[in-house]
């Protein structure tokens, strides 16, 4: 029987997909990984397939419906891409807001999430680990940096935030769950779940280090209908093709720009870039501009990794190798 079901959870090789008939465990065909030339042909989380049920809850993915959004990243030392989520509509980026606070670490999430299309939300977690004027004193500096993005404060202990949080996530919708390790990802949507479904972990005071404790994406489902993915902590974000985003990110520098000299200006040491001298007038903060030019090397780097394309297809074609001998396998 051929039905459309969503990808809720991965493992090695295998899906977990749901409908309105349940859960199923899932695996694409053998056909389908003949005829892939990427991991973006392969299923990820949030993706709507078409599948045929078969026997004891199994299923077969034979198709994956056009994506509305994508999250993906790419790392610094591969070229394979790597999709976080599929089909969500925010993604809320959470940073701890004592020890792990960094403003360029939303931009760069913010990069990779606008690059897919969709809406970056801050949720500053652990408030009930600073004071109420250090909180007052950071909410300005984020705000005079991300004027547009909406905010939301919270914390797990005290459960100040949460219903603010609930509100925000809309029946239907996909949201998608973002950041380092030990913020607090699993620990919101236990108590968005009202249960404790997911196991987190206490992290030593003394290094303030995350464990990593989730392991593997998974999408949950509220009672008020809002759908949400729990991912693992990221160690470092990758830039995976954001040349777009990141414009859209630093629209004021990109309006600055407008009026460079030189079309092909860099806005590091040309004359006439308006942008050099909107940072020397300070009508533009220099923290942010750093960081628009860091991030703007490394996507160019990325760039230029792409090319080396011969690699990528022998890596790939190990990867295709080893998903047919799993598929053998498991034959069914
Ligand atoms: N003080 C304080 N601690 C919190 C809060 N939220 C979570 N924690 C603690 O932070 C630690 C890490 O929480 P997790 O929910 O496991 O963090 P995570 O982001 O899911 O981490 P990974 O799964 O490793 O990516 C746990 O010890 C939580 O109890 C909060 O609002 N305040
Ligand atoms: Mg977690
Ligand atoms: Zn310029």
């Amino acid at each position: 029987m051929e039905n459309k079901a969503r990808v809720i959870s991965e493992y090695k090789g295998a899906y977990k997909v749901k409908n309105n008939n349940g859960e199923f465990l899932a695996k694409v065909t053998g056909k389908r990984m003949f005829n892939s030339s990427s991991r973006e042909d392969y299923p990820a989380v949030g993706d709507w397939v078409v599948i045929d049920e078969l026997p004891e809850k199994k299923a077969v993915i034979k198709e994956i419906l056009p994506r509305e959004t994508i999250i993906k990243r790419k790392y610094s030392n591969k070229v394979e891409t790597q999709i976080i989520a599929t089909n969500i509509d925010v993604a809320f980026v959470i940073e701890s807001i004592d020890r792990d606070y960094n403003l360029n670490r939303f931009e760069r999430y913010f990069a990779i999430v606008k690059d897919g299309g969709v809406k970056p939300a801050i949720v500053l977690n652990k408030i009930d680990l600073i004071s109420k004027e250090e909180l007052d004193e950071k909410l300005v500096q984020i705000k005079k940096r991300f004027i547009d993005t909406d905010i939301i404060l919270t914390s797990t202990i005290t459960n100040e935030g949460l219903n603010e949080l609930k509100k925000y996530i809309k029946s239907k919708k996909t949201y998608c769950f973002l950041g380092s390790s030990g913020v607090g990802k699993s620990s919101l949507i236990n108590k968005l779940l009202g249960e404790n479904i997911i196991k987190t972990e206490y992290i030593s005071h003394s290094t303030g280090k995350g464990k990593h404790t989730t392991t593997n994406r998974e999408m949950y489902f509220l009672e008020s209908g809002g759908i949400i993915i729990d991912n693992p902590g990221m160690r470092e974000v990758g830039m995976a093709d954001v040349s777009a985003g990141i414009d859209d990110l630093f629209d004021e520098i990109t309006i600055f720009s407008k009026k460079c000299k030189y079309v092909d200006c860099t806005h590091m040491h040309e004359p006439g870039c308006e942008v050099l001298s909107a940072l020397k007038s300070g009508k533009l903060d220099e923290n942010k501009y750093l960081n628009y030019v860091n991030l703007k090397k490394e996507a160019e780097h990325y760039e230029m990794t792409k090319l080396e394309q011969r690699d990528k297809d022998r890596q790939f074609g190990k990867f295709v190798k080893n998903a047919k001998k799993e598929l053998k396998r498991h034959e069914y």
